[in-house]
């Protein structure tokens, strides 16, 4: 359902999968003693995870750094969710329980259009931004053509053999390739169920010789791709500044001389015991803005006045999640949003997250514009690539960062 003017209802298409029921008894037999009922925890000094199959006897060690995708493909008839991936998830905030729709879904087009639309459309998405810093865009100028190719040339990598991938495995957040498994590559955490690939993009991508060769329409793909998402962007900073009472620049301006585009894709594959786990814990995204879409498997929730919605998937929009940076440009009047990924016991999911933010040595602070008195000031400065490596290496769940900043603990 449609919560603005300028927004056009659309029936959300969804794949049918539901959440898989956990089966307890089942767990509680197999486990070995000490392991039921335990708070998940993780052996740091260790590279090799302890991972626990339906089956009584073969208690398999596995490098879990070769991601879940693996794992799952190579532990036959799993029945349940290996200990080390299991989760502490509040009974009110199972996956299972978020609230389907009505999340706002907003209609570009009204961006070129009389004044009175464009207006109102620049309302819609500053009310979203401040209410959700969450939404959906249609008409937003991206062809589906390159959609499509961009999730298959995506499917084909996660596809590659494990060789393959494993040559971007990095522990270092900054490279600028990773594939990696669970929240990030080290570790120090209970796992979760994704693998992902990431890579910086930009309008001229400075690290396009670093991007895969394999699949071989890859970089091609991935290139155009990124272009276009770069302009769509561009149109949505330039109503969040309208928005704001800024000059249309303004938000573009304060990203640096090109601003950075960092693309994570992310493979969810199916899970025994979907109540157990996450495929991403709550987060909020650190850059400004992040355009993201998938491949029709539902799996993203967005925490909004402390409940949990489910993300329709709408056939040809995009999602548009608010990131810490716009939180603190704004100076808090319109918010990063919390969300999370949950996993499903039918479908594997893969989604394409594009974060947009500033060049890495920003400093990061609100608008001078909007504020009048010093006091009023809610976030101090931050240079950037310090808040990058915070967030990315914290193996705390939520919208940490941002607090910890706001406290001043980093
Ligand atoms: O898979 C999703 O829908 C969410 C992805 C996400 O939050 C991320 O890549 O940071």
């Amino acid at each position: 359902m449609c919560m603005y003017n300028a927004t056009r209802p659309i029936a959300p298409k969804t794949k049918n999968v539901t959440l898989g029921k956990e089966k307890s008894s089942e767990r509680a037999s197999f486990l070995p003693k000490n392991l039921i009922n335990k708070a998940p925890s993780h052996p740091t000094a260790k590279l090799m995870a302890l991972i626990v199959t339906s089956s009584p006897f073969p208690t398999m060690e596995i490098d879990y750094k070769k991601g879940v995708k693996y794992l799952v493909e190579n532990s036959k008839k799993m029945k349940m969710v290996p200990s080390q991936f299991v989760l502490p998830i509040p009974e009110d905030e199972m996956p299972s329980l978020a609230i389907e729709g009505s999340t706002p879904v907003i209609d570009l087009s009204g961006l070129n259009g009389p004044d009175e639309q464009r207006l109102s459309t620049i309302h819609a998405i500053s009310s979203a931004c401040a209410q959700w810093g969450f939404f959906m865009v249609s008409n937003h100028g991206i062809r589906t053509s390159i959609m499509e190719e961009m999730l298959k040339v995506v499917e084909e990598f996660f596809n590659l053999p494990l060789e393959e991938k494993m040559r971007y495995c990095s522990e270092n957040v900054m490279d600028p390739v990773i594939y990696g498994t669970s929240f990030n590559t080290t570790g120090k955490h209970a796992l979760h169920w994704r693998d992902f690939f990431r890579h910086y993009g930009g309008l001229v991508p400075q690290s396009y010789h670093f991007w895969p060769d394999n699949p071989p329409k890859y970089k091609q793909v991935a290139k155009e791709y990124l272009k276009e998402v770069w302009q769509l962007k561009i149109k949505i900073f330039r109503a969040i500044s309208e928005g704001l009472g800024l000059d249309p620049d303004y938000i573009e301006r304060s990203l640096g001389d090109e601003g950075t585009q960092m693309i994570a894709s992310n493979y969810y594959p199916t899970c025994p015991e979907p109540n157990k786990t996450l495929g991403l814990a709550p987060h909020s995204d650190q850059s400004g803005l992040t355009i993201l879409m998938d491949n029709g498997v539902p799996g993203l929730q967005i925490k909004h006045n402390q409940t949990w919605y489910s993300v329709p998937h709408v056939p040809g929009t995009f999602v548009v999640n608010l990131g810490d940076y716009l939180e603190i440009l704004s100076n808090g009047k319109y918010k990063s949003v919390e969300h999370r990924a949950v996993v499903n016991a039918e479908a594997a999911r893969i989604s394409i997250a594009v974060g947009h933010g500033p060049e890495m040595d920003t400093i990061v602070q609100p608008a001078s514009p909007l504020i009048k008195e010093k006091s009023e000031r809610k976030y101090r400065p931050i240079v950037y690539k310090d808040y990058v490596r915070a967030q990315q290496s914290t193996t705390k769940r939520g919208k940490v960062t941002l607090d910890e900043i706001m406290n001043n603990n980093i």
